[in-house]
């Protein structure tokens, strides 16, 4: 019985990938709640055992809770981390079934378009610019919002933004000329306003892959003071 009980972390476990898109949102999430988890970051070519005795399936993100629990899905861990504590009110949205939606959108059809964007040459069916017109279509639904409002779903920085904008950046990382050229002028200042922001330095830190008797490292301490204020919805700091 005992040795059950020294088995169970204390904390929370988070297995990511630092430039993993859906690992990106979960930790944003994370960060958002000041929810403290620990943070084991791998390589897709190298998964630990222990993560895949977790989650078979063996994507990232995971987080393993400390009753023993598992949450694999990217999205779930957002709304588990938001659910306990939302400083920010990012599940604050009078739609959040359109909010819904737009995540469902971005993780479908966009995400589809997207792989066959950055990995052509594997997908030689069709050029690398069909596959970014096809894409092109979520970047204008996108932009008509923020033609709108600042925030996707909101008058501030939400759920919806924090799940969809690590696979914009994506998109733009393909050809940063080509996007820097774009008829997209709000979702580029949307785009440009996350990446300079102190919420996505601090869920890009570089670590070193998670070894069984590493040091723990953790993820989610509050920013301080003024740095927060993207987390907080003010705009001024976005
Ligand atoms: N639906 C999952 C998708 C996660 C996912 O596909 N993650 C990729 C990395 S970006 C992964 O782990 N792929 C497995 C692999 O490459 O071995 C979620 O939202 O968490």
């Amino acid at each position: 019985m005992t040795s059950n009980l020294t088995a169970v972390p204390r904390h929370a476990i988070l297995y990511s990938f630092r430039r993993c898109p859906y690992a990106i949102r979960a930790r944003l999430a994370i960060t958002a709640a000041e929810t403290v988890v620990e943070l084991r970051e791998i390589e897709l070519r190298n998964k630990p055992e222990a993560m895949i005795a977790a989650s078979p399936k063996s994507t990232v993100p995971v987080l393993l809770l400390n009753n023993g629990d598992v949450i694999d899905e990217s999205l779930d861990i957002m709304l588990w981390a938001l659910r306990h504590n939302d400083p920010g009110h990012w599940l604050d949205s009078a739609w959040m079934q359109d909010v819904g939606q737009l995540i469902q959108c971005n993780d479908g059809k966009f995400k589809y378009y997207l792989d066959r964007y950055k990995y052509a040459d594997r997908y030689p069916e069709y050029p690398a610019h069909y596959y970014r017109q096809q894409g092109e279509l979520f970047l204008a639904e996108l932009e008509s919002r923020l033609n709108r409002s600042q925030y996707l779903c909101s008058d501030h920085f939400a759920l919806a933004d924090a799940a969809i904008l690590p696979f914009i950046r994506q998109f733009a990382a393909v050809d940063p000329a080509w996007f820097e050229n774009a008829p997209y002028p709000d979702l580029k200042r949307w785009l440009d306003r996350f990446l300079t922001s102190r919420l996505f330095d601090t869920v890009m830190s570089k670590y070193s892959p998670w070894k069984p008797d590493a040091p723990s490292l953790f993820l989610g301490t509050a920013l301080s003071g003024q740095e927060d204020k993207i987390i907080r919805g003010n705009h001024s700091l976005l």
